[in-house]
């Protein structure tokens, strides 16, 4: 296989390089990784798209290069979130198209209705509208899932829409106004414990969410790629259902492993909650590890958010921030 990789230095990106790096997780001996990132092309321009293409000529493409960000960067940027996501998502669907390459491309459980019955499954997709809170997005992921069914019929194009819940890992954008939940509060406490000060938690601390830990998604990216029937449609990338925390939950872990202390977090109400839940089955996942790799594992949240607390403690000063 001859991989290319996009948003190569990114959560996920980066996790897929570092599984990479030891030998024994390469799929063959043959298969090599092409790493990309915005730096060396534009995903939104379609020549240089195109370039790259060309310059690899990869028989697979992982595409986890996306403009992604928490709550608040969708609710500041939709139009970017919804647009660039597109650019880029039309691109890499006509490049794979023109080289005949095997594609996975990232959606995300907040694209599934918002009003919809618990735990969502791959089928109710279309079922309604997304939660307002990134309406833009979620209609920009949703158009790539009809996309690949739609290169699939005309083209027999062999893509694959992988649906993870919330992401977290080392590599993060720990960015306050851009991150998602778990790095931004890992940056807020640390920068709390470093002031004598108290970690705010934006919203309520109710909602709940399913964390996913990068490097588990990682070797499941890379099991999906060699071995998932693309035409069984999308896939849920997910712990369990009952692995579903509060926000307060989870500031609470990460309050004792960056040594702040539980006693110093204080909810600021005026804050958005977004989605109270998107509660994900993982049946479809299951199913597939049964067959491919059932000795397989998620890394427990604990475990995760420990490692991640530590990384963030030892890249302070060059991690993304
Ligand atoms: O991770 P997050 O930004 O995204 O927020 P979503 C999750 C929850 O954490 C919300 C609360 O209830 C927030 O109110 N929260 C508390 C915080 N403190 C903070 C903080 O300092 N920063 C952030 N960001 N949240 C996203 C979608 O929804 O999920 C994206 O908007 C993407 O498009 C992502 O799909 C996976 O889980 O609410």
């Amino acid at each position: 296989m001859r991989i290319l990789l996009t948003g190569s230095a990114g959560l996920c990106g980066s996790a897929i390089q570092a599984l990479f790096a030891d030998e024994t997780n390469k799929p063959s001996t043959e298969t090599t990784l092409h790493c990309s990132t915005s730096s060396d092309t534009d995903l939104c321009n379609t020549a240089s798209t195109e370039a790259l293409f060309e310059r690899v000529q990869p028989s697979h493409v992982i595409h986890c290069a996306a403009r992604v960000g928490g709550l608040f960067k969708n609710q500041r940027e939709p139009v970017e979130m919804g647009r660039l996501n597109l650019l880029m998502q039309d691109n890499i669907f006509e490049s794979c198209k023109k080289h005949g390459s095997r594609l996975i491309i990232f959606l995300s459980t907040c694209i599934f209705p918002d009003k919809t019955s618990y735990p969502i499954n791959e089928s109710m997709l279309h079922d309604g509208p997304p939660h307002p809170s990134n309406a833009a997005y979620a209609y920009s992921k949703r158009f790539a899932e009809t996309m690949s069914h739609a290169y699939r019929s005309e083209y027999s194009l062999d893509s694959i829409c992988v649906i993870p819940t919330n992401l977290y890992g080392p590599n993060d954008n720990f960015e306050l106004q851009d991150a998602h939940v778990i790095p931004a509060l890992i940056h807020k406490a640390i920068l709390a414990k470093r002031a004598g000060e108290k970690l705010i938690v934006a919203g309520s601390g109710k909602p709940l969410r399913q964390f996913l830990y990068s490097k588990d998604l990682a070797i499941l990216i890379l099991l999906l790629l060699k071995h998932y029937d693309s035409s069984k449609g999308p896939i849920i990338i997910s712990p369990s259902p009952d692995s579903e925390v509060s926000i307060g939950d989870v500031a609470r872990l990460i309050a004792t492993f960056t040594g702040l202390g539980e006693e110093n977090i204080v909810f600021d109400t005026s804050k958005s909650d977004g989605q109270n839940k998107k509660t994900a089955d993982n049946l479809k996942l299951k199913s597939f590890l049964a067959e491919h790799a059932p000795s397989f594992a998620f890394t427990p949240l604990e475990e995760g958010l420990r490692a991640t607390c530590q990384w963030m403690e030892s890249h302070f000063d060059t991690c993304r921030k």
